[in-house]
């Protein structure tokens, strides 16, 4: 069985963006693949602000998974920071990575613009992932479209330390969804939905409330024509509501088109609202559930050793590949 890996960073509650880019695919493929889930707490470091609280966001993130149907016995969930190989493993990786590369990244390049106080960890952030990815021989990463370019170096990662050192890495693929869905911000449908995003009315956040979800999808930006049309460079609001209905709704681009080709952008986006309140209203019910219960720590408790001993394994290996230690 092939191994499935990924991991969502704990900076606030998650988005319909993610939702659909992310784990809506792992609740897809956990039947197929031995699937390993994990809260990428290290990586939100990188972008830390004083009202974080990692700890509860982390616990409100596991609590969303298990909501949005990702089933504990078919998915090993665990805290990147609980297990100190991915840290030991990226200082090594780091070793093996060229600063020209790292400053190709474009979410390096975009984030590093918003400010001049940027860390060094955003920049080094990708090694880090290319870690969380290598120490499990992780043959497929589902990931939204915008974190190919991470996934694609660890690929090279992987290659040039296989080539200097003998085979000791996997290398991955990248899972990107069909439809490569990358579900843009309701307000400026040019960017995408983002969590971090400054105004909030663009983004859908899962925990939001109906009143907040049909508010927030009937103020969605379009355009002036009267199409529901698929044309991502003219109509991009029209466009990024089709993905969202598409997605929902297991429907295929041209078949959301067939289906509204006689409506109007006001029907059109109640349609769209239902479908959205629908789906998140189940969600948010199995959420409160699951965070007023214990099973949370069950699930951690139950899984650390597991990864620990796969990820202390290979990073024996890759010490005794570049000969340190004894
Ligand atoms: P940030 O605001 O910090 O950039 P984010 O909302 O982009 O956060 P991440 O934690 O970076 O969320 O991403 C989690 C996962 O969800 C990744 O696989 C990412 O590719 C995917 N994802 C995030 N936003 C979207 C989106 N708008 N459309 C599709 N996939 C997304
Ligand atoms: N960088 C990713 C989160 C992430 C990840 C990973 C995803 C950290 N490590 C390993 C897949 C595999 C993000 O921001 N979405």
């Amino acid at each position: 069985m092939k191994r499935l890996l990924t991991g969502l960073q704990p900076t606030g509650v998650i988005t319909l963006g993610n939702y659909i880019g992310a784990i809506k695919q792992m609740v897809e493929y956990q039947d197929d693949y031995d699937s390993y889930l994990f809260v990428a707490d290290l990586h939100s470091l990188t972008v830390l602000n004083d009202d974080n609280n990692i700890k509860d966001s982390t616990r409100d993130l596991i609590a969303l998974y298990l909501a949005c149907g990702v089933d504990p016995k078919k998915n090993t969930i665990f805290i990147q920071s609980e297990n100190e190989y991915h840290t030991n493993l990226s200082w090594i990786l780091e070793c093996h990575t060229y600063f020209g590369e790292l400053s190709r990244m474009h979410q390096f390049k975009e984030k590093s613009k918003k400010s001049d106080n940027f860390s060094a960890g955003l920049f080094t952030y990708p090694v880090l992932m290319a870690a969380d990815i290598l120490l499990y021989d992780a043959d497929l990463i589902p990931v939204g479209i915008d974190q190919k370019q991470h996934v694609e170096i660890a690929r090279d990662i992987a290659i040039r330390f296989n080539k200097k050192y003998g085979d000791t890495f996997n290398v991955p693929d990248c899972l990107i969804s069909e439809s490569g869905t990358k579900i843009m911000d309701l307000v400026t449908p040019d960017k995408k939905m983002s969590k971090s995003a400054e105004n909030k009315k663009g983004v859908i956040f899962l925990l939001d409330s109906e009143k907040d979800i049909r508010k927030k999808i009937m103020s969605a930006t379009t355009d002036s024509e009267m199409v529901i049309k698929y044309d991502k460079d003219n109509k991009p609001g029209i466009s990024n509501l089709i993905n969202i209905y598409a997605a929902l709704k297991n429907m295929s681009i041209k078949e959301v088109e067939e289906l509204f080709k006689d409506s109007n952008y006001g029907n059109f986006k109640k349609c769209v609202a239902d479908v959205v309140v629908e789906e998140l209203t189940k969600i948010q019910n199995k959420y409160n559930e699951i965070i007023n219960s214990d099973i949370i720590d069950k699930i951690l408790d139950e899984n650390i050793d597991k990864v620990r001993s796969i990820a202390k394994e290979k990073y024996d290996l890759v010490k005794k590949r570049i000969s340190i230690g004894r």
